[in-house]
């Protein structure tokens, strides 16, 4: 904030110095009133003497009284912008031609705010009703959520707030901003997640964060007298899945999923949405902190906006960025690939086989698959590649990590119909997977099937050959040290 001399009006920069306000309808007042209010200088001519003394209590608004027919301009008629308030459309048109050229000429009529446009050479002044109603509804809709979500916290002792295994950012931020909520309700929640933090950027998070984010422990699941699950629903847990009283998610409803409070939004591209949405409209107060992982939650979910954002996201991205600590999210941004990645990625570039508008990397046995993600999201980077398949085996699995540019290519189907016959496979247009069980299959043999696979339609030579080739590859040194890969902080 910019402090202002003082005995100076508040004005936004590039508001007007002055507003000129022309009739003598009842939306003279009120808009005098809405602009003194914002301390800008108001101008009247009106052919009503008595509106004359009803603004003369009013601080910077000058008026004067000019003849009934509106016919002329008056001499000393100031730069616009200008608000015409008649209700005869005659006398209005005759008031827009003495005025100078401008589009900054606005109608002013108590049936405004029901008209979608003005009429021809006018602007309305404010959104129409049915946009300031929407936005209302929508806040009281968000309030008896939350109303909802403390009550069942409320004299609860140990509430418990469950993320699902190895928890992303989004099921992070969601959390963080819940246990907010229900500290507002008087009572200090647990957050837990049940699998391990694998990535860097995520332990970072965690660190920055300083409420205790940790893994659950044995008991507590019940000893809890409220558990809710973010970012995830119940059923995700294959062996006993926990028994939620609260479940807040975006992803696509489950049949068993079932709870006393439900919130599930599959149009949302991320749940942090969702509880930025709670804490805004029941104005509960965002930390720096809680703001950071909150708008971490929805950049990383959606790809900072670009993918599967809809305007609510947009809408929650801009309430928290002013609110974020930048310059931590820019270090996140920044802090994505171990060092110990780096000898893969240098690998993966110097085995890459192309062909023609793609590129296939076997990595061979990988400590960690996110190797295939880290690769195929750099090399999709290359001129002319439009799509990015790296595999590696892990867990006696074949994994396919597919990357596409989402424009010419939908690689989810391309992986879906390479291998949802053999394993599960799928995606989107940008981004597909595919793991299929080798049930002690070789590395040689996983190629085989990746190649096979993959290009159904490629002749058996030619099949052969970029077999050939990936075999080769694999002969050479790989990767150094894959031990040292182990993450120590
Ligand atoms: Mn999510």
């Amino acid at each position: 904030m910019v402090a202002r001399p003082l005995g100076l009006p508040a004005l936004n920069p590039g508001a007007p110095r002055q507003v000129t306000i022309i009739g003598h309808n009842s939306q003279i007042v009120p808009t005098v009133g809405f602009f003194v209010g914002g301390g800008i200088p108001v101008r009247v001519y009106t052919a009503n003497q008595e509106l004359e003394d009803q603004l003369a209590p009013y601080p910077g608004v000058h008026t004067s009284v000019i003849p009934a027919e509106y016919g002329a301009r008056p001499a000393d008629l100031p730069e616009p912008p200008y608000f015409v308030g008649v209700e005869d459309m005659a006398v209005a048109e005759r008031i827009e031609s003495w005025l100078p050229p401008t589009t900054a000429r606005f109608l002013i009529r108590p049936d405004h705010r029901r008209q979608a446009t003005a009429p021809r050479g006018f602007l309305t002044l404010l959104p129409p009703q049915a946009d300031n109603r929407q936005q209302v509804l929508r806040r009281l809709a968000a309030l008896k959520r939350v109303d909802t979500l403390m009550d069942l916290a409320r004299g609860k002792r140990q509430p418990l707030i469950l993320m699902y295994s190895d928890p992303d950012p989004d099921a992070v931020g969601a959390a963080l901003g819940l246990a907010t909520i229900w500290k507002a309700a008087g009572t200090v929640p647990l957050i837990r997640y049940t699998g391990e933090v694998q990535r860097y950027q995520n332990k970072l998070l965690l660190t920055y964060l300083k409420y205790p984010i940790e893994q659950l422990h044995d008991d507590e699941l019940d000893q809890a007298d409220l558990v809710a699950v973010v970012d995830a629903q119940p059923g995700f847990w294959r062996d006993q899945p926990p028994r939620a009283h609260v479940i807040i998610d975006h992803h696509p409803r489950r049949e068993d999923t079932s709870a006393p409070y439900v919130d599930l939004r599959e149009s949302y591209g991320s749940t942090s949405t969702i509880i930025t949405e709670y804490l805004v409209e029941a104005d509960i107060p965002l930390n720096r902190q809680l703001a950071t992982a909150l708008i971490y939650g929805i950049v990383t979910d959606t790809d900072n906006l670009k993918r599967n954002a809809s305007s609510a996201d947009i809408r929650a991205f801009d309430l928290l960025h002013e609110r974020a600590d930048r310059n931590f999210l820019a270090r996140l941004e920044k802090s994505q690939v171990p060092m110990s990645m780096l000898d893969y990625i240098a690998w993966g570039i110097s085995h890459r086989v192309v062909y023609g508008d793609m590129v296939l990397i076997h990595f061979g046995r990988v400590p960690t698959v996110d190797i295939c993600v880290q690769v195929a999201d750099l090399v999709l980077l290359t001129c002319g590649i439009t799509w990015v398949v790296c595999a590696a085996v892990h867990d006696d699995r074949l994994i396919a990590v597919f990357r596409g540019d989402g424009h010419r290519q939908n690689v989810g189907k391309r992986a879906s119909l390479a291998f949802s016959k053999i394993g599960s496979a799928g995606g989107h247009h940008s981004m597909g997977r595919a793991e299929i069980p080798l049930e002690g299959a070789s590395v040689e043999q996983s190629i085989e099937i990746l190649v096979t696979n993959l290009f159904r339609r490629m002749s058996p030579a030619r099949r052969a050959r970029f077999m050939r080739i990936l075999k080769g590859h694999l002969m050479s040194p790989p990767p150094m040290d894959p031990d040292g890969f182990e993450l120590t902080s």
